[in-house]
Parts: C-alpha cells; sequence; structure tokens
C-alpha cells in the first residue's frame, strides 16, 4: 500500500495536542520537511489500520512508512538519520531519558488540571480547536465537538485530579514552574546549548497544554518567563538562544548535570516517584495473576484498564490515578542505558538520581518486559 504523499513526511496531528507537540519540535529541530493533517483527512482511513491505535501523532514518511507514537517517531530519526539529540555521554543521556518519561507520563495532571477545570477561560478556545478537528461537514459536528471536551474532562479525574486534590497538584506544578524557571537562567535547554531528548518530552506537556491554553498560558508567561521562552525555543529551527550571549551549542561539557536540573528533578519526584512504585506492584501482581500471552497489546484504554487505579501518597494526601503500562515501557529505556555501562559509570548515576531523590527508580521493574510491535506496545516474555 502506498499512503505516502510525494517527498513529504505527514505528521497526524492537532496544533493543541499534548503529544503531537514533542514530534513536532523534533521535525523543526531536524529541519524535515512536513506537512500536518488532521485525523478526520479522508487520507487517514488507510492509515488508521497501520497505526493500530487512533492516537496521534502518526507519521508516515514519503516511502508510505507508518509510525505512531511521539517517541517512536523521535527513535525513527535517530536511527535513520542519525543520532543527534540523544547524549553521548550516558549520564546526560539518562538524565534525558528520564525527562522523556516524566514528559510523556509524569505530568499528566496539571497538564489536564489546567486544561479542563478552568472553562471560562479556556473553554472558547478548546472549542475551535477541537472543533477544528473535524471538516466542516463532518455530520453532527457541534454536538461530536462538545461530547469529546466533556469525554476529556472526565479523564482528568482519572490521573487523579479531584476537588482533594487540586491544590496539591497546583503547589506541584508552580513549584516546578519556578524550578525549572531558575534553570532556563543559565541555559537553553535542559542539558546546555543543545536540545536533547528529554526537552522533546518535557515539552509535550508543557507547550499543547500549558503554554497554548489561555489560562496556564497566562500562569506560565507571568510567573516563569523563562519557561515559556523554552517552549518558544523549542518550536524554531534555529537555537534561539539569544539572551545567553555566546552560548555554545552543544551539551555541557564532560558529563556535567547542573544543580538547577538537579533541583528541578527533585520537585518532579513527589509524585513520580511514589506513583511509579504503586504503578508496579499493581501490574506485577496483575502480570503474575494473568500472564499475559507474549505479544499481546501492552495497552490499558483509559477507564477500562484490567487492573483498576493506583492509590499513592504525596504529602500525606492520598491520589488515585489509571495505571499506565507505556510509563514502564519508556523507563525500560532507563535501564537499557544504566545496564550497558560499566560499574563506575553505574555507580555515578546512582549518586546523581538519589541526589534527584529517584535512585529508586533504578529498581522499578516489571516481571515482563514491553516491547513494540508493529506499532503497537506488546508484553513479551
Ligand atoms: N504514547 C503516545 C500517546 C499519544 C496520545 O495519547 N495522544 C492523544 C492526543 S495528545 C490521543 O491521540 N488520544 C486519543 C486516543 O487515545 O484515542 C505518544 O506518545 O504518541
Amino acid at each position: 500500500m502506498d499512503c505516502s504523499d510525494g517527498d513529504k513526511y505527514l505528521l497526524y496531528s492537532g496544533p493543541h495536542s499534548l503529544y503531537a507537540g514533542r514530534a513536532r519540535a523534533y521535525l523543526i529541530k531536524r529541519c524535515i520537511p512536513f506537512e500536518e493533517r488532521s485525523v478526520t483527512h479522508s487520507s487517514f482511513a488507510e492509515i488508521k489500520p497501520i497505526a493500530k491505535l487512533p492516537t496521534i501523532p502518526i507519521l508516515v514518511t514519503p516511502n508510505g512508512e507508518v509510525v505512531r507514537d511521539g517517541a517512536a517517531i523521535i527513535d525513527y530519526f535517530e536511527s535513520t538519520w542519525g543520532r543527534l539529540f540523544r547524549p553521548i555521554n550516558p549520564l546526560q543521556n539518562i538524565i534525558s531519558s528520564l525527562f522523556d518519561v516524566i514528559g510523556s507520563e509524569g505530568l499528566r495532571r496539571p497538564a489536564m488540571h489546567y486544561r479542563w477545570n478552568f472553562p471560562e477561560d479556556n473553554d472558547d478556545f478548546l472549542y475551535y480547536h477541537f472543533s477544528s478537528l473535524f471538516r466542516p461537514d463532518y455530520p453532527d459536528r457541534e454536538q461530536k465537538t462538545i461530547s469529546v471536551m466533556e469525554m476529556l474532562r472526565t479523564t482528568t479525574k482519572m490521573r487523579g485530579v479531584t476537588e482533594n486534590t487540586e491544590d496539591l497538584v497546583e503547589a506541584l506544578y508552580i513549584e516546578l514552574l519556578d524550578a525549572l524557571n531558575s534553570h532556563f537562567q543559565h541555559t537553553p535547554y535542559l542539558l546546555g546549548g543543545s536540545p536533547c531528548i528529554g526537552d522533546f518530552g518535557l515539552l509535550a506537556p508543557l507547550y499543547g497544554h500549558l503554554a497554548r491554553d489561555p489560562h496556564p498560558g497566562t500562569l506560565m508567561k507571568k510567573r516563569a518567563p523563562g519557561v515559556y521562552r523554552w517552549v518558544e525555543r523549542m518550536n524554531r529551527a534555529s537555537q534561539d538562544a539569544q539572551e545567553y550571549f555566546n552560548c555554545d551549542t552543544d551539551f555541557f561539557q564532560k558529563n556535567e548535570i547542573p544543580e538547577t536540573l538537579i533541583a528541578v528533578l527533585r520537585v518532579l519526584s513527589q509524585d513520580f516517584i511514589p506513583e511509579t512504585i504503586a504503578s508496579a506492584k499493581c501490574l506485577n501482581v496483575w502480570l503474575s495473576e494473568q500472564n499475559p500471552k507474549t505479544g499481546s497489546p501492552a495497552v490499558f484504554q483509559l477507564g477500562t484498564s484490567p487492573v483498576g487505579n493506583v492509590e499513592f501518597k504525596v504529602r500525606g494526601r492520598v491520589i488515585k490515578a489509571a495505571i499506565v503500562p507505556y510509563r514502564h515501557f519508556q523507563l525500560q529505556r532507563m535501564h537499557q542505558i544504566f545496564d550497558e555501562v560499566e560499574t563506575k559509570v553505574q555507580m555515578q548515576i546512582k549518586q546523581i538520581l538519589k541526589a534527584c531523590g529517584m535512585a529508586d527508580l533504578l529498581n522499578i521493574r516489571l516481571n515482563r518486559l514491553i516491547g513494540r510491535r508493529d506499532n503497537l506496545e506488546v508484553w513479551l516474555d
């Protein structure tokens, strides 16, 4: 089958999509020509069965290859076009992939809360975007838009944002903004003068929802202009670092991880670590009871998860959230980097992660690995 469109890459996406923002920024930074399309574009019918799940982003290459998933799209280019944004230094590589997991799975609560719980500020803007996903002649376009928006508003609770936890979610997010803002006072990207894979991951929640939607966008601009500038910078092909004057264009020298970045990770560890520990525990019980067939999907649709919710405590407060195997799939990359380096480097990694309050991550492993087959995450042996 030929899904391609001449020599251009196609990106099925949405301007307000969390995960599409990560792939788009990568294509921009890598100067790859591409065209964006909505999933209701007539061409999507051919792509859908190959993509396996109807999520965005989905990339179609000029040869007609279909790659679903933002991380997989980046992997595709890093492996076929050459490694550009994955640091060679293992310490920096592990911190980069840590930010990638956290960006994908660790900031869903603030991203959903600040999008869906401020309807007076956000809803007109969101209606414009969600209705634009459908063609103007789409049957019941208005009703369909409203029901998609309401469905997504409901999922906010499933991610753990309720009346009882809203203030905690906000407090953690404000701390994150402050820590990131301090970091970006000294450097344009997480690891120096070049974006790393972790910048793209972290951009996902911080662009699509938290910088673009009116309520959190205003908050970010007022409270953390350095973070807002980073979001802008990540969406430009150039380094866009004029305020740093004569800035180096590479990652930090040697294996430097600045104290300001450790401070950011310490903030993030507060809910990321207890949630990940609890999630692995639940999933491991489920895996030993169910023993899913090798090659069967390691994907739980939200609201229909066979494992139910996970419960964990942050600052003495209980948060209940849906379990997402994808978090562990991405953590495997970190584990792989760790497992492959010599003992001396492993000690350095442990030390850094300890300083970030994240040392436990190296031991949080599922009893079964997750792999990707034909665009789908699946359980391996
Ligand atoms: N792991 C995927 C997640 C993609 C994803 O969940 N995208 C959202 C939009 S931002 C989506 O398509 N949701 C619709 C659905 O899950 O059916 C990635 O990183 O690309």
